[in-house]
């Protein structure tokens, strides 16, 4: 089986090809654009995505739209997370969080696989906090300013190890639930 992963993300190109490359299926990497439509649902986004490559007489692929969902800032970035990064980054979410003691969040990956001619689509969540400040030099995105635990930001641990608990990686395990039971 080769799964063929559409982003222009590497963060998560790398995250995928650690997963599926463990389960001895081939990955290979496609930037190929697609219209990632205005929505408050990662879901929605997700399926007009995979309509669209589909159209296009692509195939066999897995597309990934994630957020970060801040509870004190009403879920923002959330379906914005890619433009906030781009723009106020990091620095930014840490100023509008200046002086808030409720820091929960929760980072949300939703994954649309088309395989055999079926398509399957799972989100996975993870629950944390947002940091007081930026740590560790691994990962990519918000990685630096969110800890599952309290304690280690996501950049701050290895690839397997953030995969064993981010939303990405139980996003994965739902995924290859759903694959076994049409494969
Ligand atoms: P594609 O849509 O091309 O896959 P993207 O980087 O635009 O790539 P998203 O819209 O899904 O991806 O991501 C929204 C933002 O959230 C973006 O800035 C990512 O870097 C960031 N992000 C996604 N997953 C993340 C993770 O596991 N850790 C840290 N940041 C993440």
């Amino acid at each position: 089986m080769r799964m063929t992963i559409i982003t222009s993300n590497p963060g998560k190109v790398r995250e995928y090809q650690h997963y599926f490359e463990g389960l001895g299926i081939e990955t290979a990497h496609l930037n190929v654009p697609y219209d990632e439509i205005q929505s408050s649902d990662l879901e929605e986004v997700v399926r007009k995505g995979m309509d669209e490559l589909k159209s296009k007489g692509i195939s066999d692929f897995i597309i990934d739209d994630s957020g970060l969902f801040i509870d004190r800032l009403e879920g923002f970035p959330g379906v914005w997370s890619a433009y906030v990064q781009k723009t106020i980054g990091n620095e930014g979410i840490l100023k509008l969080m200046g002086g808030v003691e409720e820091r929960s969040a929760v980072f949300k990956c939703c994954i649309g696989c088309n395989m055999n001619g079926k398509d399957i689509i799972v989100t996975g969540t993870c629950n944390g906090v947002i940091l007081e400040e930026e740590r560790g030099t691994e990962g990519f995105g918000y990685d630096p300013i969110f800890s599952h635990d309290g304690q280690r930001s996501f950049a701050e641990v290895r690839t397997d190890e953030k995969n064993d608990f981010s939303h990405r990686g139980n996003a994965v395990r739902l995924l290859l639930a759903e694959m076994e039971k049409i494969l």
